[in-house]
């Protein structure tokens, strides 16, 4: 285990704090009836998967810290790799809303989640790469696999959500802009940070992702669920 700093321990335990009260909150304020069940239930569970992350980085557990005293977290990618396909999966559960076509959903889901979790693994190896050309390589490589998760959100998915009507289509949309919005900065922060050119801080980018992360998961979480719950009463009152 190693020596935390304190600005990073603040930000990381005020990050714990935010997540595991945004998951109550989430459970506590959201429709528990099917349909909406099971959005409730997945949007839940991001943020106390962050804050279990959280709570491990304020420790300092899986912090590893390479001869240039560039720290890589590896709880993040631990978070990222599991709470991304729970996004992505919500949205993909939009687009085929009573559809019955399990197969289909069945192929999206995978497609999309593996491109995803392709995108966050090739990013830490990225971030562990110690030579400019691999660490350029597999930034490059995890770009390819985001663009791959932006295609199937916004030509196929959208094309099936907008299929089941005008309301739904335009929860799915909505909520495919802001999740779009929020993940672009990622490779952003990532690009500008320790991992990359080294522009900004590791304090401040430690920060910019807490923020980013809270808009992610909590902030989202009562977005798409007012976008979704009034589309699908719209619906079901046809
Ligand atoms: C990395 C590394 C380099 C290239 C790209 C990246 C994308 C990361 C994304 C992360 C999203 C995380 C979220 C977490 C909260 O729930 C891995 C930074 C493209 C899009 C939304």
């Amino acid at each position: 285990m190693m020596k935390v700093e304190y600005m990073h321990q603040t930000a990381f335990l005020i990050a714990f704090t935010i997540m595991s009260l945004g998951s109550l909150a989430i459970y506590a304020t959201g429709d528990k009836s099917p349909p909406s069940r099971h959005h409730t239930l997945l949007h839940a569970a991001v943020p106390f998967i962050a804050a279990t992350a959280y709570l491990a980085m304020a420790f300092g557990v899986g912090t590893l810290v390479n001869d240039a005293g560039t720290a890589t977290y590896l709880a993040r990618y631990a978070d990222w790799s599991v709470t991304t396909p729970i996004l992505l999966s919500t949205l993909v559960l939009t687009a085929f809303h009573e559809r019955g076509r399990t197969g289909e959903v069945g192929g999206y889901l995978t497609s999309i989640i593996t491109l995803d979790v392709l995108m966050i693994v090739t990013g830490l190896i990225s971030a562990l790469s110690e030579t400019p050309l691999a660490k350029w390589v597999w930034y490059i490589w995890s770009c390819v696999a985001f663009v791959g998760v932006l295609y199937l959100l916004w030509v196929p998915l959208r094309a099936m959500a907008v299929e089941r009507g005008v309301e739904l289509g335009a929860a799915y949309k909505k909520n495919a802009t802001f999740l779009m919005l929020i993940w672009f900065l990622y490779p952003i922060v990532f690009l500008i940070g320790p991992e990359g050119l080294k522009i900004i801080t590791d304090t401040t980018s430690v920060w910019a992702i807490v923020v980013m992360d809270i808009v992610a998961k909590v902030i989202y979480a009562f977005y798409a669920a007012k976008n979704l719950d009034h589309a699908l009463r719209v619906h079901a009152e046809r």
